[in-house]
C-alpha cells in the first residue's frame, strides 16, 4: 500500500531536536517528548537522521554498529519506546540507512586490516602506485583525496567522504547480505522504512583513474552503474518482504537516471532525493554561490515533476542551508517562508520538511570558523587554507555553505537554551530564537507555523493536491504558476511571486488560500504573495 503518496514526512537530525537530560546534545526521550508536536503539525512519518553507534567524525553518517543505539542517544530500548510511541501517535518512523560506508571503528573494518581475515574483502583496498603515491587519481565529496594509507595492511583504503568512513565493497556478495540482515533486523523491530544515504554510488566498476574534473574525479566509476541498480533489486526483496518504503538520496542523477532508480516496474526505489534543484544558486560546485535565480529553479522543478510518476520534494535537510535565508527574502521573511511552504506542499510527490523548516529557521549566526563542526567545512578550510586563500574570503565561501546553517538546535522556545537544553548546547543556538521560536508561533495564528500546519491539513483533505496532475502555466523571472489537475476533482491553480517587487499574472480563480489573507484575486501579487486558486 503505497500510504507514501499520500503522506508529509518530517525530517528530525536527532542531535540537535530536543535534549533530555542536559548534556546539550538532543536525544531519543527528547524526540519521544515532542512527538506531539510532529502530529500537531501534521506530519504522517518522521525520517530519524542516525542514531546507530558512532564515533561521530560525521554526526552518525559514521556507524560503527548497525544494531545499537548511539549512548549520546539513549538505549535500545528507548528507540523501542520511540517507535511505539509513534505508532500511538500514528506516526511512521523512518530510519536513515548508511552503507556506501562505515565508520574507521566497525568491527569488520578492524577485521579487514587482516588479509587473512574473513573481512579482508569488505572494503575496497588497494597498492599505491609506487613512491607514496595513491592508487588513482579520485577526488572525495568533502573536497580532499580519498584514499588513506593503512600501516598494518600496508595497503589504502577507498574513502568517498571524511578518512574514518571507509567505503564498502559491493563486489563481495557477502557485504550485500550484511546489508539484508541489517534492514530485516530494524524492519522487524517495526520500522516503516529507509531513507538510503548515497544510495547510487554503492558499486564501483574499477578503481581506474578518472576524467580530470573541477569536483569528484573518478565519478564516472561509481555513479548510477548498473551494478548498483542490481544490489538495489537484491535489497527490494528484503523490502518487500515487509512492505518497506524507501526514499534514496542519490547525488548528481539526472531525470533519466532516476526514473531508473523508481520506475515502477524495476522494483529498486520508491522515490528519489534529487539536487539539481539545490543547484540553481552556485556555479560549478557548492562553494560558489550566486545570486539565486528563481527562473532557474521554476525551470529545474517543472523538468522533473513532469519527468518522474513521483517526486521526493524537498527544500531543506541537514546538509543544505536554510530555505528562507537562501531563496526567501530579508525584507519579507514571513511571506518568503510562506511562499516556500506552499511550493513545498502544493508540488506533485511527498514533501519532506526538515526540522525548524517550519518555525522559519534561519542559516546560523557564527562569525568564526572554530564555532563549527561540520567535517565537510573543516576539511574545505584546511584545503583552501593549503592553497593559500586567505581567511576572510575563507569565511565568505564557508559560510553561507556549511551544513552547520542547518544543524543550530530547535528554537522551542526564546530563553536561554531555547528549550532545547538545559546545558551547553553541541553547537551554538541562533541569537534570533528570541523571535523565531514554536511557542511564540503557536500563539500567533498568523505565523508560519501555522501556514505549514494548514497546508498540511489541505493537502490532507484535498486529493487532487495529493494526487493531481502538475501543469506549469507561468514561469517568468520572478512568478512561477502551475495547475494540478485530478479527473473528477476540481483543478486548483498555484500561483508564487519570488520577488521583493509586485508582479502580475493571468491567473484567475476564487481564493482558497493566499498569504497576504486577501479574498478576491485580480491578478496582482504583492512582494512573495502566494494563493492556492479554486
Ligand atoms: O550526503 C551526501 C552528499 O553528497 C552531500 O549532500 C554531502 O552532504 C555534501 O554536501 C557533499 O558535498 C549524505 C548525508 O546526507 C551527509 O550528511 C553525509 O555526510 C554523507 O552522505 C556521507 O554519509
Ligand atoms: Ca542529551
Amino acid at each position: 500500500m503505497a500510504w507514501w503518496k499520500d503522506a508529509v514526512i518530517y525530517q528530525i537530525y536527532p542531535r540537535s531536536f530536543q535534549d533530555s537530560n542536559g548534556d546539550g546534545i538532543g536525544d531519543i526521550p527528547g524526540i519521544i517528548s515532542r512527538l506531539d508536536h510532529i502530529r500537531d503539525l501534521g506530519a504522517d512519518a518522521i525520517w530519524l537522521s542516525p542514531v546507530y553507534c558512532s564515533p561521530n567524525a560525521d554526526n552518525g553518517y559514521d556507524i560503527s554498529d548497525y544494531r545499537d543505539i548511539n549512548p549520546e542517544y539513549g538505549t535500545m530500548a528507548d528507540m523501542e519506546r520511540l517507535i511505539a510511541e509513534a505508532r500511538r501517535r500514528d506516526i511512521r518512523v523512518i530510519m536513515d540507512l548508511v552503507v556506501n560506508h562505515t565508520s574507521t571503528e566497525h568491527w569488520w573494518f578492524r577485521q579487514s586490516r587482516d588479509k587473512t581475515s574473513a573481512y579482508a574483502d569488505y572494503y575496497c583496498w588497494a597498492d599505491g602506485r609506487g613512491d607514496g603515491k595513491l592508487p588513482n587519481n579520485w577526488t572525495g565529496f568533502f573536497g580532499e583525496d580519498c584514499w588513506e594509507f593503512d600501516p598494518q595492511r600496508c595497503q589504502y583504503y577507498l574513502h568517498l567522504f571524511a578518512k574514518t568512513q571507509a567505503d564498502l565493497n559491493y563486489h563481495n556478495p557477502a557485504v550485500v547480505e550484511e546489508v539484508k540482515d541489517i534492514m530485516r533486523f530494524w524492519l522487524e523491530k517495526g520500522v516503516a522504512g529507509f531513507r538510503c544515504d548515497v544510495i547510487n554510488i554503492l558499486y564501483k566498476d574499477s578503481l581506474e583513474n578518472g576524467k580530470k574534473k573541477l569536483a569528484l574525479t573518478g565519478s564516472e566509476h561509481y555513479l548510477t552503474l548498473e551494478g548498483t541498480h542490481e544490489i538495489l533489486r537484491e535489497f527490494r526483496k528484503v523490502w518487500d518482504e515487509f512492505d518497506a518504503f524507501t526514499v534514496g538520496e542519490t547525488v548528481f542523477v539526472t531525470p533519466r537516471e532516476a526514473q531508473d532508480l523508481c520506475g515502477l516496474d524495476r522494483r529498486e526505489l520508491d522515490m528519489v532525493f534529487s539536487f539539481e534543484h539545490m543547484e540553481c544558486d552556485q556555479v560549478f560546485i557548492k562553494w560558489f554561490k550566486t545570486k539565486f535565480k528563481p527562473r532557474k529553479l521554476f525551470a529545474c522543478l517543472t523538468r522533473w515533476q513532469k519527468s518522474l510518476p513521483w517526486n521526493a520534494l524537498y527544500l531543506e535537510n541537514h546538509d543544505q542551508p536554510r530555505s528562507v535565508s537562501r531563496f526567501g527574502s530579508r525584507a519579507h521573511p514571513l511571506e518568503s517562508g510562506k511562499l516556500l511552504a506552499t511550493l513545498l506542499l502544493t508540488l506533485r510527490g511527498t514533501p519532506f520538511i526538515y526540522q525548524g523548516q517550519e518555525i522559519g529557521m534561519t542559516n546560523f549566526d557564527f562569525t568564526r570558523l572554530r564555532q563549527l563542526n561540520d567535517v565537510e567545512s573543516l576539511n574545505v578550510d584546511r584545503v583552501l587554507t593549503r592553497l593559500h586563500v586567505p581567511q576572510g574570503l575563507r569565511w565568505r565561501i564557508i559560510a553561507p555553505t556549511s551544513r552547520d546553517n542547518a544543524r543550530t538546535p530547535f528554537q522551542w522556545e526564546g530563553g536561554d537554551g531555547a528549550g532545547f537544553t538545559t546545558g551547553r548546547a553541541w553547537l551554538g543556538i541562533n541569537h534570533n530564537c528570541k523571535d523565531v521560536n514554536l511557542a511564540a508561533q503557536e500563539e500567533d495564528p498568523n505565523s508560519l507555523f501555522h501556514w505549514y500546519k494548514d497546508l498540511i491539513a489541505l493537502r490532507r483533505d484535498t486529493k487532487v493536491l495529493r494526487r493531481g496532475a502538475f501543469i506549469p502555466l507561468e514561469s517568468t523571472r520572478q512568478v512561477f504558476a502551475y495547475r494540478r489537475e485530478l479527473p473528477g476533482n476540481d483543478p486548483l491553480t498555484i500561483v508564487l511571486n519570488f520577488s521583493d517587487n509586485p508582479a502580475t499574472t493571468a491567473c484567475r480563480g476564487t481564493v482558497l488560500r493566499d498569504n497576504y489573507g486577501r479574498e478576491t484575486f485580480d491578478g496582482t501579487l504583492q512582494p512573495w504573495e502566494a494563493v492556492i486558486l479554486a
